[in-house]
């Protein structure tokens, strides 16, 4: 007998939204309902992966161009899904990831200026039909999140951006939230720790009961 498919949840956000600390209450809903769950993270997950993050995040690299940047993320996720997402899901045991190719949608579709379509082709080559089955998005205003984000020393090169960038990364993440309403739940992420907490454990709590 094969197991049943495990399910696949990612969080997404603007910088400094909080989604590491999000994660851990994810995690602590899942827990009581995954089989097994493996926590991951994009661009990441993978040694290879690993080693793109780096190239990507560094400022070795500030002249990247967008297309190189997007076709690095998609190489990253290509091992991710290869080599852990997609086993883990037919194993059985649920996978957890902080961010996935929604993020390619807001970061490089939105931020970077190239736009949903060509992230669709993208997305459609790698993945056909796979899609997450629930995503969490933190939103906070742009100003918010980066003056938390400026809390961290050293800035890597996607945070050294200007606030018009990631006001067109949230945007294209609501755009996504608006357009299927039934995988996206979007988490107001401005308030205090408490109650974003408590609205995490509320949505995944309900997502959990309808399933
Ligand atoms: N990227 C990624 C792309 O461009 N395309 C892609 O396809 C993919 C997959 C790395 C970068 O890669 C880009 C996007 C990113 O720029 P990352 O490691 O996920 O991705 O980068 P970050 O967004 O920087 O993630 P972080 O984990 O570093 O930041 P978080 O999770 O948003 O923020 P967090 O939890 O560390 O919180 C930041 C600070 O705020 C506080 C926390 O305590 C912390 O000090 N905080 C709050 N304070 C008050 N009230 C609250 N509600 C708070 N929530 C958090």
């Amino acid at each position: 007998m094969t197991a049943q498919r495990g399910r696949f949840i990612t969080l997404e956000g603007v910088e400094g939204a909080g989604k590491t600390t999000a994660l851990k209450t994810v995690e602590q809903c899942l827990r009581a309902h995954a089989p097994g769950l493996r926590i991951t993270r994009e661009p990441g997950g993978t040694p290879l992966g690993e080693a793109v993050r780096e190239l990507l995040l560094s400022h070795s690299h500030e002249g990247m161009s967008a297309s190189s940047e997007v076709l690095l993320m998609f190489a990253a996720r290509a091992e991710h899904l290869d080599k852990v997402i997609l086993p883990t899901l037919e194993q059985g045991d649920w996978v957890l990831s902080d961010r996935f190719t929604d993020a390619s949608y807001a970061y490089q579709g939105g931020g970077r200026g190239l736009g949903i379509d060509r992230i669709a082709v993208l997305e459609q080559w790698l993945q056909g039909d796979f899609r997450p089955d629930l995503t969490l998005i933190l939103d906070v205003p742009v100003e918010q999140g980066l003056s938390r984000a400026a809390e961290r020393a050293d800035p890597d090169r996607f945070e050294a951006e200007k606030g018009e960038f990631f006001e067109r990364v949230r945007a294209a993440y609501l755009g996504l939230a608006a357009q299927n309403p039934q995988r996206y739940r979007i988490i107001d992420a401005s308030q205090p720790l408490d109650a974003v907490r408590d609205h995490i454990r509320e949505c995944v709590e309900q997502w959990l009961n309808r399933r």
